[in-house]
C-alpha cells in the first residue's frame, strides 16, 4: 500500500491535473466528485450501488454522525466504514459548515462553537480539538479542520478576524492530531470571503502548516456565479501544486468543469442527489424536470447516452409516474442516474486531462447546459 497522503500528478492540461491521491483505504483518481452521504449513507442508495458507479470516495459529515448515532457508538462498532459497510474512501466535513449554516442558536468564540442539536434542541459544543476526536472516532481517511464559513455580504472587518481565527483554530487541529500520527489525512480550509487579500492571507497562513491537502472554504453561500468563478481561480494558483485542492460544496456539472480548469482536484456537493430526489436530472442534453406534462407518454430513456442502470432499463414516462406517485423507487432511481452522470463526467475529465482536450470537453458542456 502506498503511504496515505501521498499525491502524485500523472499531467496537466492547462491548469487542469490529473492525479492520484492515497489513503489507507485506497487510492482516489483525481479530478474526482464526491457523493454526500451526510448521516453515513448517500441517501437512497447502498454501497452496492455506489460501488457499482465506479463511485471513489463518499463524504460523511461529523455533525450529524456526532448528534446521532454518536461518534462513540461508531467507534464501538469499528468505525464508519466497517459499520455503513462501505470499505474505499471516506472523507468527514467538520461540522464548520453544518454548525453555522443549520438552524441552532450557536455562541462563537475563541474556545469553539456553541450549538443547539437540530433534532432535540439540546446544548453542545464543538472545539477544533472535539471536531478531530469526532473525526477519530468516525474513522475518516480525511479530516477536514473546524472553520468558520462566513456567510454572504460578511464585511471586511468581520471577514479579517473570522479567516484569523480559522488559522488558529486550524493549528489547533493539526495539534490534535500531529501530521503522520496515523493513517488518517487531515485537510486545511482557505477562507477570507470575498476578498481576494483575505484570501491570500488565509492561503499564506494555512498552507504554511503541515496538512496533506488544502480547502477552499466559503464559496457557493448566495454569490453569483461568476463571484464563486473568481474567487475559485484567485484561490486554488496559491494552494501548493503538489498536494490536493478540494473545493467545498460545489456544484453543477460547469461548476466542476471550471474549478478543475482553476486546478481542483476534489469537489463534493449535495446537488446531484438533492436534485434527484426533487425530479431534476442531469443529462447529455441539459438539465430536464421529469415532472414536465411532456414525458408523460415519452417512452424514451432519460438520457440515451448514459449507460446508467436507470436509463438502460426505464422509459422517461415510468420514470415520470414514478415521480408523481411520490414512489420511494423514484428517489433510488433518480439519484442512481444523477450520481453516475456525475461520476461520468468526471471519468471524462480525467481522460480529456491525459489527452490533453479537457478545454474541448469543458466547451462541449457548455455548450450543451447553455440553454
Ligand atoms: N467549510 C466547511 N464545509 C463546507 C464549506 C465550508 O466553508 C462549504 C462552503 N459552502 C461547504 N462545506 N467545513
Ligand atoms: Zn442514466
Amino acid at each position: 500500500m502506498t503511504k496515505p497522503g501521498t499525491f502524485v500528478v500523472h499531467a496537466t492540461d492547462g491548469n487542469a491535473r490529473r492525479g492520484t491521491l492515497s489513503t489507507a483505504h485506497g487510492d482516489i483518481q483525481t479530478p474526482i466528485f464526491m457523493p454526500v452521504g451526510t448521516q453515513g449513507t448517500v441517501k437512497s442508495l447502498s454501497p452496492q450501488d455506489l460501488e457499482e458507479m465506479n463511485a471513489q470516495i463518499i463524504l460523511g459529515n461529523t455533525y450529524h454522525l456526532y448528534l446521532r448515532p454518536g461518534d462513540e457508538l461508531v467507534a464501538r462498532r469499528g468505525g464508519l466504514h466497517k459499520f455503513s459497510n462501505w470499505n474505499r474512501p471516506i472523507l468527514t466535513d467538520s461540522g464548520g459548515f453544518q454548525v453555522f449554516s443549520l438552524k441552532g442558536i450557536r455562541k462563537l468564540s475563541e474556545e469553539g462553537v456553541e450549538f443547539r442539536s437540530y433534532i432535540d434542541g439540546s446544548k453542545h459544543f464543538f472545539s477544533p480539538e472535539k471536531a478531530i476526536e469526532i473525526q477519530m472516532n468516525l474513522g475518516s481517511d480525511i479530516m477536514m479542520v473546524l472553520d468558520e464559513c462566513v456567510g454572504y455580504g460578511a464585511d471586511r472587518g468581520y471577514t479579517e478576524k473570522s479567516l484569523e481565527m480559522t488559522t488558529r483554530w486550524a493549528k489547533r487541529c493539526r495539534e490534535r492530531y500531529p501530521a503522520g500520527s496515523g493513517d488518517q489525512l487531515m485537510f486545511g480550509i482557505v477562507q477570507g470571503g470575498f476578498f481576494k487579500d483575505l484570501r491570500t492571507r488565509s492561503a499564506e497562513q494555512l498552507c504554511s502548516l503541515p496538512f496533506e491537502g488544502f480547502a477552499i472554504g466559503g464559496l457557493s453561500v448566495g454569490e453569483s456565479i461568476p463571484e464563486m468563478y473568481e474567487q475559485v481561480h484567485h484561490t486554488a494558483p496559491l494552494l501548493p501544486a503538489e498536494k490536493p485542492r478540494y473545493l467545498m460544496g460545489v456544484g453543477t456539472p460547469l461548476d466542476l468543469l471550471e474549478a478543475v480548469s482553476a486546478g481542483v482536484d476534489m469537489l463534493d456537493c449535495v446537488l446531484p442527489s438533492r436534485n434527484a430526489r426533487n425530479g431534476t436530472l442531469f443529462t447529455s442534453q441539459g438539465k430536464i424536470n421529469i415532472k414536465k406534462a411532456a414525458y408523460k407518454e415519452d417512452d424514451s430513456p432519460l438520457d440515451p447516452n448514459c449507460n446508467c442502470y436507470t436509463c438502460r432499463n426505464f422509459s422517461k414516462a415510468y420514470l415520470r409516474h414514478l415521480y408523481m406517485s411520490k414512489e420511494l423507487l423514484s428517489y433510488r432511481l433518480n439519484t442512481y442516474h444523477n450520481l453516475y452522470f456525475y461520476l461520468d463526467l468526471m471519468q471524462q475529465v480525467r481522460d480529456s486531462i491525459e489527452n490533453g482536450t479537457f478545454a474541448q470537453l469543458k466547451a462541449r458542456y457548455e455548450d450543451a447546459y447553455a440553454a
